[in-house]
């Protein structure tokens, strides 16, 4: 038996260590280590609740806007505020723009390279390229000219001696499939990426005032301040300019980032079989239409057992159920308790015999969220999942469309490839979403209502406990709040890579990056590529699970067997 110890696990956010123990070429157990604590939750301690926001979102850099958006949704729960038509359909803008930039950056920047060997890409014939990549996509830009450039490119990069960024890849690693021709379309697409999730972050911009960190979050609506005559503010004309970027960014979704996935899927077709883990999956309703948020575009729900179960933003069940426990995390209790109740003070303790990690002791900075004490998964696979079951047309659409094409079944989501294609069908649901979403705002704009927020100007005294609920590009997010006085009293963010990245519970119950491991290939125990597929397919943020900083650690990898 083989203990292989990743650390850190590279292309994510944040510091993660995974240790798996090896047997038979497969993996038998996982540990899963977040390597950091900040603890900006207990700086929120004693402030005004209007303010929260902006610390909370500086939770992570890069999904700061869900921060924000479930700061202030906590905050507006609490005090039961009702949000201007314009401010819902502004922020469910930006909260869609968000989740494309994200996913994109996800496929093609953070985890593409775990299926295409980029060095592979010199050999190919960049006119065979062209002519694969135009059998699959109507994308305009697949041209012969554009491969040979993209190869040439690669090509001055690699005779430089230095792959720079891609120095480290498992490049020639025996599970790497990809024809040459495929290796090159997923590079020079790599780069075309680059350029459309910069226009779903401008497009974010333009409402948000910046991106990462947009500006325009107040409780009770929106600081973007709308006047249609007015060039200074937010019009027609950067209504527009939002409009024909997210339209850009439609189609890159629909012919580039689609047909890769399936291209790429399609060579690994094993990989929708391994990888499943925990199979209760939660997501909650996003893009709230009406001003009290009780009406959504995204229903999500709770699915257990293969079945279903409807939420909204006031389930008394899901605000009583939802605990964290710490037997596994440096904290100083061993506790299940409720966020409402949350507790994050630090105990740290090294790793157990040998450097690794023992199901005895603390491992992690990472809690273990859990709901009706058990584990979930959260994500673009819940979400999806939950669309589809309640017969979302255009997720049943996508999910159809992309299953028949790859000839998989709905059974092959629970699955590592599976939550790479749930990501990249959300992508294309949240395209639609956006466009459509830009037309409600514009008609609605047309009716004479120009209100973007309903600002409070007081806290009443006494005490208020509020829950905020996001669906961020990882999964359902939750921040909860109690108000005293006019003050935060306690404030907790349980957070997608929390509920995924998580250790054991105090009844044994892996978290789903542990439980997604075991029975994973490992077909080279010095390189181990497979484990890296399955933590990065669900798109891991170390900084956001903990709320954390960086300590020293400088190790790039570290390996070890006995
Ligand atoms: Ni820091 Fe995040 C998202 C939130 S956590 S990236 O999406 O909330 O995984
Ligand atoms: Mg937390």
């Amino acid at each position: 038996m083989a203990r292989i110890i990743v650390d850190p696990i590279t292309r994510i956010e944040g510091h993660l260590r995974v240790d798996v123990e090896v047997s038979g070429g497969a993996v038998t157990q996982a540990w899963s280590s977040a390597q950091m604590f900040r603890g900006i939750e207990t700086i929120m301690q004693n402030r005004d609740p209007r303010d929260a926001w902006v610390f909370a979102q500086r939770f992570c850099g890069v999904c700061t806007t869900s921060h924000a958006t479930a700061s202030i949704r906590a905050v507006e729960d609490a005090l039961n505020l009702e949000i201007p038509l314009n401010a819902q359909y502004l922020r469910n803008i930006v909260i869609a723009a968000h989740n494309i930039q994200d996913n994109i950056v996800h496929f093609y920047h953070l985890s593409a390279l775990d299926w295409v060997d980029i060095v592979s890409a010199l050999d190919a014939d960049p006119a065979e390229a062209a002519r694969i990549a135009q059998s699959i996509s109507e994308w305009p830009g697949n041209t012969t000219a554009a491969f040979a450039a993209a190869k040439d490119r690669l090509a001055a990069f690699v005779q430089k001696g230095k792959l720079g960024i891609f120095g480290t890849g498992y490049w020639g690693h025996s599970a790497m499939r990809l024809s040459p021709e495929l290796n090159l379309i997923a590079f020079s697409h790599y780069l075309l990426a680059l350029d459309y999730q910069r226009r779903a972050s401008k497009a974010i911009a333009i409402i948000g005032g910046k991106d990462p960190h947009a500006q325009n979050f107040v409780v009770g609506g929106v600081a973007t301040a709308i006047n249609l005559n007015n060039p200074a503010t937010f019009n027609m004309e950067r209504i527009a300019f939002v409009t024909q970027l997210l339209t850009e960014v439609k189609q890159f979704v629909d012919q580039v980032y689609i047909p890769d996935l399936l291209a790429i899927g399609g060579a690994y077709p094993e990989w929708f079989n391994y990888g499943a883990g925990v199979m209760n999956y939660l997501s909650v309703p996003e893009f709230p239409l009406n001003p009290s948020s009780t009406e959504f575009m995204d229903a999500g729900g709770i699915i257990t057992d293969g079945s279903l179960r409807a939420i909204d933003w006031k389930d008394a069940e899901f605000r009583e159920k939802v605990t964290e426990n710490t037997d596994f995390a440096w904290y100083s209790e061993d506790s299940s308790l409720h966020p409402f109740e949350g507790k994050s003070e630090p105990k740290y303790v090294e790793a157990g015999i040998g450097g690794g990690f023992e199901d005895t002791d603390k491992y992690t900075w990472c809690k273990a969220p859990r709901y009706d004490g058990k584990s979930f998964q959260v994500g673009p696979l819940a979400q999806v999942l939950a669309g589809y079951m309640n017969g979302d047309a255009d997720t049943t659409e996508l999910v159809n469309y992309v299953l028949g094409a790859a000839g998989l079944q709905v059974r092959h989501l629970h699955s590592t490839l599976g939550r790479h294609v749930a990501r990249g069908i959300r992508a294309a649901v949240h395209a639609r979403r956006a466009l459509t979403l830009i037309d409600m705002l514009k008609e609605n704009l047309a009716t004479g209502d120009q209100t973007y927020a309903n600002p409070v100007s007081e806290i009443p005294s006494g005490t208020y406990m509020g829950v905020g609920l996001h669906e961020a590009p990882r999964g359902m997010l939750s921040h909860w709040v109690v108000i005293e006085d006019g003050k935060i009293k306690n404030y907790q963010a349980v957070v997608p890579s929390t509920w995924t990245a998580g250790p054991k519970d105090n009844a044994g119950n892996p978290s789903p990056y542990e439980a997604s491991l075991v029975g994973n290939p490992i077909a080279d125990e010095t390189k181990p590529l497979e484990v890296i597929r399955t933590i990065h397919s669900f798109d891991p943020c170390i900084a956001c699970a903990v709320h954390t900083i960086d300590p020293e650690g400088k190790e790039i990898v570290n390996i070890k067997f006995d």
